[in-house]
C-alpha cells in the first residue's frame, strides 16, 4: 500500500530536491504540498515550489501558508540559498498556479476527512503545522505520524545552539514536540552526511532526464554555498525526511525525549535538547535518526529521478 503523505516545505534547495523524491517514489502517494516561509520569504518559497513543480510536469496541489513566524521576527537563510531561496537553475514562465485555499486550511480539512492515514513530512520551519495544530486541535489524533527535517542533536548551523528549521520558529516546534503525535526527526547530525559532492552530482545528471539536469543545477549550486557551514558539499537535509518513509531500514535511530529551547533570550533559543543518555528519565516523544546508509540512500534517490521525465 502505497504511503500517504503531505510535503510542508520552505523551498530551498534541499526541499526541491525532496519534491523530486516525494512526488515519483512508487510507495509514496503525494496528496499535497503546503509552503511555509523559512529558507526565504514565503512569496520566494512559493514560487520555487511552483517552478519545481511546473517544471518537472507534477500535477500536484501547491498551497501558501504562514508567511511569519508565530512569535520571533522572521528570519531567512539567505547565505545558503541566496537572494530567490533557490538561487542556480534557471526556470521558464510560471505557469502553476498555487490553491485558492490556504495551507493551514488545506492541513485541516484533509486531516479531519481522513483515516488517520496521512503522514506529515515538515522539511521547513513547523509554522503551519503547529498553526494548524492550535487551530483545529481534533486533527492531532488524525496524523499517523511526522518525519520531519529538523533539530540537531550536537552543534547547530543558524545559532551554534540550534539548526535552521527549529532556530526559525522555536514556539512552533515547541507545539509540534508537545502535542503527542508520533515523531520521526532528522537532525543536523544526519543530515550533514547526505553530501550532494561532484560524483553525485555528475551521476545524477548522468541520468540524461530534466530532473537529473535539475538536480546538478541545484546541487552545483549549494556545493559552494554550504562553505559557511563548513562543509565541502551541499548536504540534502530534506531528502532524508522523504526516504524515511519508504526505506526507514537505511537508518539508524533512538528513542529519545526532545524539548525545544523557547528562551528567546538566551543562547540556546531555537536548540532541540536531545536527551539521548536519558537524564531526564522522561517518556521519549521522538525517534531521532541517528546515521543512514549512504549508498542506498543515493540509489534509492537515483532510482527515483529517473521516473521524471
Ligand atoms: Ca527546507
Amino acid at each position: 500500500m502505497r504511503r500517504k503523505m503531505i510535503l510542508d516545505c520552505d523551498t530551498g534547495h534541499d526541499d526541491a530536491i525532496a519534491l523530486m523524491v516525494a512526488s515519483k517514489h512508487p510507495d509514496i502517494e503525494l496528496l499535497g504540498v503546503t509552503v511555509v516561509a523559512g529558507n526565504q520569504t514565503l512569496p520566494k518559497t512559493l514560487k520555487n515550489t511552483l517552478n519545481v513543480a511546473d517544471h518537472l510536469g507534477l500535477d500536484v496541489p501547491v498551497y501558501g501558508g504562514m508567511s511569519l513566524p508565530l512569535v520571533r521576527e522572521q528570519y531567512v537563510a539567505d547565505d545558503v540559498h541566496g537572494e530567490t531561496g533557490l538561487d542556480g537553475p534557471v526556470f521558464g514562465e510560471l505557469h502553476k498556479k498555487a490553491e485558492d485555499k490556504h495551507a493551514v486550511l488545506y492541513l485541516i480539512d484533509t486531516l479531519m476527512a481522513s483515516d488517520g492515514d496521512i503522514t506529515l513530512v515538515p522539511v521547513g520551519p513547523l509554522t503551519n503545522i503547529a498553526t494548524a495544530m492550535r487551530m483545529e486541535p481534533r486533527i492531532i489524533p488524525k496524523i499517523q505520524e511526522i518525519v520531519l527535517m529538523g533539530g540537531a542533536v550536537g552543534l547547530g548551523n543558524a545559532s551554534p545552539a540550534a539548526e535552521f528549521n527549529i532556530y526559525a520558529d522555536p514556539e512552533a516546534a515547541h507545539v509540534v514536540f508537545t502535542s503527542g503525535v508520533k515523531i520521526t526527526m532528522m537532525p543536523l547530525d544526519l543530515t550533514n552526511t547526505a553530501l550532494a559532492n561532484m560524483q553525485i552530482i555528475e551521476r545524477m545528471e548522468g541520468i540524461g532526464n530534466k530532473a537529473g539536469k535539475l538536480f546538478g543545477d541545484i546541487m552545483r549550486f549549494t556545493f559552494s554555498s554550504q562553505a559557511v557551514n563548513g562543509l565541502d558539499a551541499g548536504p540534502v537535509h530534506d531528502v532524508t525526511a522523504v526516504t524515511y518513509l519508504v526505506a526507514p531500514e537505511l537508518y539508524h535511530k533512538q528513542d529519545m525525549f526532545v524539548e525545544i529551547d523557547t528562551n528567546r533570550y538566551g543562547p540556546g533559543y531555537g536548540r532541540t535538547i536531545c536527551d539521548a543518555n536519558n537524564r531526564y528519565h522522561r517518556k521519549p516523544n521522538a525517534t531521532v535518526g541517528l546515521s543512514i546508509d549512504l549508498d542506498r540512500f543515493w540509489d534509492l534517490v537515483e532510482d527515483t529521478l529517473r521516473r521524471h521525465i
